[in-house]
């Protein structure tokens, strides 16, 4: 599957700049293209400046709203993002058309964080203009949800988080989630911390999008991933996650088909299901899921029918509701990978407990600005009859 993926500000443009770089991993590695263009959008130059796999043409790095910015962010006023972007909006349809293979395009991938102000703006008004455009063709959101303790100190954090996931869910037709806070490892700094974030956000998709577009019939696999399928998963708001199980150097002496081999294949398999839940990009509920989708990737002697059923199975006990597809994906040497989307999920706990909390905020805030006019009236009461000099 080949993705068009445009990144609104700077953790949009971070995360679409670690796109393009797993294209040229697709490239190097497996003689593949996965993206068919990556662009940043942004109201701030420098942010611009800071990326490194994106072309640095104005045509990939978008710099909109410098006559209101002067190329220095909206300052998290996601208002003036979606604005900004409103006016300018044709400027980056005519501009992310000038790829050479853009016709092949599958979907479009727009991602941003929630939290601030030129992405947030920008990633429904983007979607909102490239569904009107492109009737035919998916348009998804990847919206990267704020750290906890950006909800605790900046006082926009969770209006803008709600109104752009709001705003989001009406036009996109389906919505990543992402939660920051789930990749924070205490010992890096900030800055390490979200290139790390950034790099584990893309990788579950690199076999996802490979699976579909491999030509070598000895990496196609017995039941082949490709883009009609993900298409038909995609649908609302989707998590993704992906899990590793290491393959020992040491194989076992007794040949394939003795019982301890297969019982350690089905380990490995059920280890990796695993470990893809527990690093799914938001923490939920699996039975919440009404579509599901698991690609296994491994050496060839490493999967059979057996264990690509066994992992279906354990995923459908837990994804109760959910109509699940798969693949399998020949590829690699010492691991064995599975790459889990969990999507038209009911009930995101995260998300409704964003609208609650920006409902409260809202009325808290029409509350002290009420109060702020009553002592302004009264002021203007006391000293009515005091002569003025003006
Ligand atoms: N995962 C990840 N999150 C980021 C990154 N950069 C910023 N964020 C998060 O994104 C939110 C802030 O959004 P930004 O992208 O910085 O804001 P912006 O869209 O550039 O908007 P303005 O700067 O207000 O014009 C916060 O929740 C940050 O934690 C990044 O590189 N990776
Ligand atoms: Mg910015």
């Amino acid at each position: 599957m080949k993705l068009l993926v445009i990144g609104c500000g700077q953790c949009g443009g971070r995360i679409a700049d670690a796109f393009a770089r797993l294209n040229g991993r697709a490239h190097v590695q497996r003689g593949i293209e996965i993206i068919t263009g990556a662009f940043a959008v942004n109201t701030d130059i420098a942010d611009l400046s800071g990326l490194s796999f994106i072309k640095p043409d104005y045509q990939h790095r978008i710099l909109i709203g410098s006559q209101k910015t002067s190329g220095h962010g909206v300052g998290k006023i996601n208002e003036l993002g979606s604005e900004i972007t409103r006016e300018e909006g044709d400027k980056i349809l005519d501009a992310i058309k000038t790829p050479r293979h853009f016709h092949e395009t599958d979907a479009f991938l727009l991602v941003a964080g929630a939290a601030g102000g030129t992405g947030s703006g920008a990633i429904p008004i983007l979607t909102q203009y490239l569904k009107e455009r492109y009737v035919e063709k998916p348009i998804y959101n990847l919206i990267v949800l704020p750290f906890k303790h950006e909800e605790r100190v900046e006082e926009r954090t969770i209006y803008n988080t709600a109104t752009c996931l709001k705003s989001a869910y009406l036009v996109a037709d389906a919505i990543f989630l992402v939660d920051n806070q789930r990749y924070v490892r205490k010992e890096f700094s900030i800055q390490d911390n979200l290139a790390k974030i950034n790099t584990l956000v893309v990788e579950p998709f690199y076999n996802l999008l490979c699976a579909g577009e491999e030509k070598k019939p000895k990496y196609i696999g017995a039941k082949m991933l490709d883009a009609g399928d993900i298409i038909q998963t995609l649908t609302g708001w989707t998590v993704i996650g992906y899990g590793t199980s290491q393959i020992p150097f040491f194989r076992f002496p007794f040949g394939t088909s003795h019982f301890r081999d297969k019982t350690s294949k089905t380990q490995r398999g059920n280890q990796a299901m695993d470990d893809a839940i527990t690093e799914l990009s938001l923490k939920c509920d699996p039975s919440d899921a009404k579509r599901a989708l698991y690609l296994l990737s491994a050496p060839p002697d490493e999967m059979n029918m057996t264990l690509i059923n066994e992992i279906g199975n354990s995923l459908k006990r837990i994804a109760t509701e959910a109509i699940i597809r798969s693949g399998d994906y020949p590829r690699g040497k010492r691991s064995l990978d599975i790459t889990l989307v969990l999507s038209e999920l009911i009930n995101v706990r995260k998300v409704m407990g964003y609208f609650t909390k920006a409902i409260q905020h809202i009325s808290s805030y029409r509350q002290r600005w009420e109060g702020l006019e009553d002592e302004h009236g009264g002021i203007e009461e006391a000293f009515r009859d005091i002569p003025s000099l003006l």
